[in-house]
């Protein structure tokens, strides 16, 4: 179908909830790549007609993907991270990209303290305990407290004001790094990673992905974190030296970890799965139905949005 009444057609890099993927499908030709086995020759095939991309902050677009659709108007992210997609190759183009911020921030952050608890509490642990049978034995650990800790928390965006927030209701001492200081914020600011890393017993990370913050808990960062120290990662596993945090878990320079993001997801290094100071979550901070709604919703808006010709709701820069 061509011409002006024809209905756009989106493709979809990566599955979206079933809900979603009705409602697209009542308004555009919806191409999912991610059900056909020769993708190549499936992007060949639609190349003229696709006027969208439909991905996730997993998924993104590439420049390679965007450079072979020559009537790309738009790219619209399910997630709040754009690191995946080639801002700078978009641009260029004038491809507009949107994102989903907001709507997700408290489940992402509930995940983050949920990841903590967890962790500090070793609530998975005892929980194999109780179903193993072995309560009866007694002898059961002590586990670290949450209430009234120093917590660090490295970047401090939405997610990482969302964090905060929860964790002040628990008395914990807050201490932010950020790129600067944010104006009226009431937690203190700290500049230097590695000296907030040393002033606290846990550190949350609220990062961005994408190149300005790759590997920056590395080995310094967790040896100045120490062996009482519990690191938290609710943002994208690049932000994170991965070979440093499996060896410090190994070797209990730090006491343990709560982690939703990995490098290579979802085939992630199975070293982790030996770890029993680690608690292992398959990046779904966001994966609330409350929270997959609204972002399926806010995707659909975008795009009905640009369709239509009006302003984007939540363009990325
Ligand atoms: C989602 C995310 O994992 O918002 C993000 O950037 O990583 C997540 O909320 C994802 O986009 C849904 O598959």
């Amino acid at each position: 179908m061509s011409g002006s009444n024809a209905r756009p057609a989106v493709l979809m890099t990566g599955a979206y909830p079933q809900w979603d993927m009705d409602a697209l499908a009542s308004q555009y030709d919806l191409l999912c790549l991610f059900d056909v086995a020769n993708k190549d020759a499936f992007i060949t095939e639609n190349t003229a007609r696709i006027r969208a991309i439909a991905t996730r902050g997993d998924l993104g677009a590439s420049a390679e993907l965007m450079g072979r659709l020559p009537n790309l108007e738009i790219v619209s992210v399910f997630g709040v991270g754009t690191d995946s997609v080639d801002l700078p190759y978009a641009r260029t183009r004038g491809i507009k990209v949107t994102n989903t911020p907001d709507v997700l921030t408290d489940d992402v952050a509930d995940l983050g303290v949920a990841l903590l608890l967890a962790a500090a509490r070793q609530v998975p642990q005892n929980d194999r305990l109780v179903r193993a049978g072995t309560w009866p034995q007694g002898g059961l650990p002590l586990v670290t407290r949450v209430s009234g800790k120093k917590v660090g928390i490295v970047g401090m965006g939405r997610i990482g004001a969302a964090v905060a927030k929860r964790l002040n209701g628990f008395d914990c001492k807050i201490s932010y790094f950020a790129r600067s200081e944010k104006d009226g914020s009431p937690f203190r600011f700290e500049p230097d990673l590695l000296t907030l890393a040393r002033a606290s017993e846990f550190l949350i990370v609220t990062l961005s992905g994408g190149e300005s913050t790759k590997d920056m808990i590395n080995t310094d960062v967790l040896a100045a974190l120490g062996q009482d120290g519990i690191l938290v990662n609710v943002s994208r596993g690049t932000t994170v030296d991965e070979p440093a945090l499996i060896e410090a878990l190994q070797n209990r320079t730090i006491k343990g970890a709560g982690l939703d993001v990995f490098w290579n997801e979802p085939n992630i290094n199975p070293a982790f799965f030996a770890l029993d100071n680690a608690v292992l979550q398959p990046h779904h901070a966001s994966g609330t139905v409350e929270t997959r709604k609204a972002m399926g919703q806010l995707v659909r808006d975008n795009l009905s949005a640009h369709f239509a010709g009006k302003p984007l709701l939540t363009p990325v820069a």
